[in-house]
């Protein structure tokens, strides 16, 4: 073993020193010191609310508020008379809470006060919490930047909390949960962890270069790792669309010629009268969305006009709105009237929208497209089949509901290929930060490749590395944290 290159590897190689660790952040935090309060719990009357503080002063205030006034032990919950510190009014009987730093979500003291849900109880406790010397009031994020800067939190798990107080669909939840529980910190660690080893090398080769203890291969070895990473910061970027989706909702339009049943069945599945609907063919002329949760994902339902040349001026630019927003679609939903294929808007549709979309069986570069036979419930029993002359197709009825569960498991399988199925495969990169710079970190790698000197390649993948830090906190992110913090609410 050749000297130097093993105490390069344990000192992390030069360079920025914090790398995707678990440490406190280091970052500032605004008013730092003080010790907070606020209701943590949603607003308006309920049975429990729940306020708490964080700060050295919170065992003073938990003291002050409460008979007795000892401490309760740690991490218990304790029955409680609430009262005011000044008028010894008593306020509520109350579970309360006590978790002393640094074992507690932020780091500090912390106290919970689960009081009564009632206005009057929660402003009283609050008020009371605010004549106590040294407490004021949280402002919004200010528990979770606290816990991010003691280091009990990474960035992408503060992204995490705050896409999981914001899930509206199950696959939100699951992949918020997955982003707190750290999974893609990890990611970026052991992508760290890799590019470290990879400087480690360069640097000793340029140090010991010349040295003949120095092991044969050290740079090659270098430049497979920096591969290998390549290739899996790649896949993962092909993918970085996907995490987005889930978390903004994927754009499913609704397309089709006139009297189709498009708004019928945005309708359908919305569950509300979100559209106009009528046997006058050209109903709909204006884009209309509606946020849905389809089998769990969160979809951006767009109806749109019926698409048909000849029409008025006003019907025209509804179809020109219509052929825009089909441009931008994450999912085509193709509607046609069963008992209307022959029909030349009919055929026209099928040739211009849903073949060019490689129905049922999409390329990399088609978009996604799911063909609905509609208004099932007027063909004859037992009728001709007409899927010889169609391609990949399911019937549906808006008026019945036939076919709608099959509608629904076809989307659901579509939908966890438009989002990313967050319950199976790797973590996804929800927010476009994460994106950019896991590009910084390739296109700093790609440099790397090219570049002949040494020195200028031990900074490229320096470079690179600062990049990964920055995904999950590391590194300078200063300028960042007020735009996540800014996702919370007072309490959180
Ligand atoms: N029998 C039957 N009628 C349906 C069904 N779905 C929709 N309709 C009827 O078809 C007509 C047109 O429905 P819409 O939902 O307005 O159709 P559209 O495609 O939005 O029409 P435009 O907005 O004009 O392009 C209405 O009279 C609906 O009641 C169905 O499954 N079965
Ligand atoms: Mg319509």
């Amino acid at each position: 073993m050749w000297r130097g290159l093993w105490s390069l590897v344990a000192r992390g190689a030069r360079g920025p020193r914090r790398s995707c660790t678990r440490q406190g952040s280091g970052a500032p935090v605004p008013g730092a010191g003080a010790t907070i309060f606020a209701l943590s719990s949603g607003q308006g009357r309920c049975g429990i609310a729940v306020i708490r503080t964080s700060g050295p002063a919170s065992g003073h205030a938990l003291r002050s508020l409460t008979a007795p006034r000892d401490l309760p032990p740690a991490r218990s919950a304790c029955l409680r008379l609430l009262s005011h510190p000044h008028s010894r009014e008593p306020l509520d009987r109350a579970l309360v809470l006590w978790f002393p730093g640094p074992q507690s979500f932020t780091g500090e003291d912390c106290a919970e006060f689960h009081v009564h849900g009632g206005s009057a109880v929660v402003s009283g406790v609050l008020q009371a919490l605010g004549s106590v010397p040294g407490l004021r009031p949280a402002e919004a994020g200010e528990f979770t930047r606290r816990a991010f800067a003691h280091g009990k939190l990474s960035l992408t798990e503060v992204e995490g909390l705050a896409d999981l107080i914001h899930a509206e669909t199950e696959a939100q939840r699951r992949q918020a949960l997955r982003q707190l529980d750290g999974e893609l910190g990890h990611l970026c660690h052991g992508w760290a962890k890799t590019l470290t080893k990879a400087l480690a090398h360069v640097e000793a080769y340029i140090d010991f270069g010349e040295d003949d203890n120095l092991e044969e291969g050290v740079l090659e070895r270098a430049n497979s790792q920096v591969r290998e990473l390549e290739l899996a910061l790649s896949a993962h970027l092909r993918d970085a669309r996907r995490g987005q989706r889930l978390r903004s909702g994927a754009h499913i339009v609704v397309t089709g010629p006139p009297n189709a049943g498009k708004s019928s069945l945005v309708n359908l599945l919305s569950r509300k009268p979100v559209s106009i609907v009528s046997p006058e063919p050209g109903t709909t002329r204006d884009v209309l969305e509606t946020p849905v949760d389809l089998a769990g994902f969160p979809a951006l339902l767009s109806d749109t006009a019926g698409l048909r040349e000849g029409a008025g001026p006003v019907e025209q630019e509804g179809v020109r709105r219509a052929r825009q927003r089909l441009e931008q679609a994450d999912l085509i939903l193709a509607v046609l009237d069963a008992t209307d294929l022959a029909s030349p808007s009919s055929r026209s549709f099928l040739d211009t929208v849903v073949v060019p979309a490689g129905a049922g069986s999409p390329s990399e570069n088609s978009q996604r497209l799911l063909l609905v036979l509609n208004k099932s419930d007027l063909l004859p029993r037992g009728g001709p089949d007409l899927s010889p002359h169609l391609p990949p197709h399911l019937l549906l009825s808006c008026l019945t509901g036939e076919g709608l569960d099959g509608l629904l498991e076809a989307l659901r399988k579509e939908l966890a290929e438009v989002c990313g199925d967050p319950s199976t495969g790797p973590p996804l990169l929800t927010r476009a930060r994460h994106q950019h710079h896991l590009q910084g970190c390739l296109d700093a790698l790609s440099h790397y490749k090219q570049t002949k000197d040494l020195a200028l390649a031990a900074e490229a993948l320096r470079l690179a590395r600062g990049h990964l830090a920055r995904i999950t906190g590391g590194g300078d992110t200063e300028e960042i944290l007020d735009i996540i913090f800014r996702d919370f609410c007072v309490g959180k």
